[in-house]
C-alpha cells in the first residue's frame, strides 16, 4: 500500500535524463502505487491542451498507461502548467484538483497545493499569478495558434528570468504564518507541496500549540524525487537518474 507524490519535474522535449527517469518511475513504481499525485510543474512550461507534439503525447500516454490500468492520477497545477486544462486531464484519466485539496491519506488528513501561493512575500509573482490565471485570458490565450503562443511565452519567460534573479532566496520561500493559515483553515496537521525546491520534512509547534507537519517535495534537475506514503510513513526519496 503506497501513494505517491511527485512535483517541479520541469519535463521537456530536452530534459532527456529526467524524461528517462519520470519514464522508470511511471513504469515501474506508479504502476504498483494506491495513487498518485503531480503536485505542479511537470513540465518546464505547458503551452496548452492543443500541444501535439511527439513530447506532450508521449507523456500523455505515459499517464493514460497508469490510470487504465486502474492507478488514480491527480494532477495540481504549478506556476508552469497553470495551462492544463479538462482536455488533458480527459486524455490522460487524470482528475484535475483546485488550488488546495484535503485529501485522506491512510486515515490522516493531509492539504495539498503547488507551494507558490504559500510565498506571500512575493507580491510581483502573486501579483502576475492573478494576472494570467484571469478565465478570459486564458481563454483568448487558449485560441491563439500555437507557434504564436510559444512566441508570446519565450518572452515572458525571459522577463520573469530578470525579475526573478532580482528576489532574495528568503522572499522566495513559504511565510509561515500563511502555512499555519492554510492548514488551520483546513483543520489539519499534515501540509504536503513542492514549489520551492527545496526537500524537507519540517515539524513545528502552531500559534494555537499543535503539532505540525509540512513535507516539501524536491525537484528533479539531478535525480528523480518522490514522497512516498503508506498508513506508518511518509519517506522523502530520490532516484539516481541512472544508465543512459
Ligand atoms: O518556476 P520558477 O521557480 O522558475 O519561478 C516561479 C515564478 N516564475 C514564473 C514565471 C512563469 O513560469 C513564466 C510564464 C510565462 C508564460 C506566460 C503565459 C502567458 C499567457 C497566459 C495568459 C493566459 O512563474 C517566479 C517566482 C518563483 O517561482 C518563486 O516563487 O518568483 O515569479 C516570477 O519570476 C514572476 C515575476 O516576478 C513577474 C513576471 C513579470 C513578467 C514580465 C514579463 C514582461 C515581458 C513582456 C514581453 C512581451
Ligand atoms: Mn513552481
Amino acid at each position: 500500500m503506497t501513494t505517491l507524490f511527485i512535483s517541479d519535474l520541469h519535463l521537456s522535449p530536452n530534459t532527456t535524463d529526467i524524461n528517462r527517469c519520470f519514464t522508470q518511475f511511471m513504469r515501474n513504481e506508479a504502476i504498483h502505487a494506491d495513487a498518485l499525485y503531480v503536485l505542479g510543474d511537470l513540465f518546464d512550461f505547458w503551452v496548452g491542451d492543443d500541444d501535439s507534439s511527439d513530447f506532450a503525447k508521449q507523456v500523455r500516454a505515459e499517464f493514460k498507461q497508469l490510470t487504465d490500468r486502474g492507478v488514480p492520477c491527480f494532477f495540481v497545477k504549478g506556476n508552469r502548467d497553470f495551462l492544463v486544462g479538462q482536455r488533458f486531464a480527459k486524455q490522460t484519466g487524470m482528475t484535475l484538483l483546485g488550488d488546495e485539496t484535503v485529501i485522506d491519506l491512510y486515515g490522516r488528513k493531509a492539504v495539498i497545493l503547488h507551494g507558490d501561493t504559500l510565498c506571500t512575500e512575493d507580491t510581483q509573482y502573486l501579483a502576475f499569478r492573478a494576472k494570467v490565471n484571469q478565465p478570459w485570458l486564458q481563454w483568448v490565450f487558449n485560441r491563439l495558434p500555437m507557434m504564436l503562443k510559444r512566441k508570446i511565452v519565450g518572452k515572458i519567460q525571459q522577463g520573469a528570468r530578470d525579475t526573478k534573479q532580482s528576489k532574495s532566496l528568503e522572499i522566495m520561500d513559504v511565510t509561515q504564518s500563511e502555512v499555519e493559515d492554510v492548514m488551520t483553515a483546513h483543520n489539519v496537521d499534515l501540509m504536503i507541496h513542492g514549489h520551492t525546491h527545496r526537500p524537507n520534512t519540517h515539524r513545528f509547534t502552531s500559534s494555537n500549540q499543535q503539532a505540525m507537519t509540512r513535507i516539501v517535495l524536491g525537484d528533479w534537475y539531478e535525480q528523480g524525487s518522490i514522497l512516498s506514503c503508506d498508513p506508518h510513513s511518509l519517506t522523502l526519496e530520490t532516484r539516481p537518474f541512472g544508465e543512459k
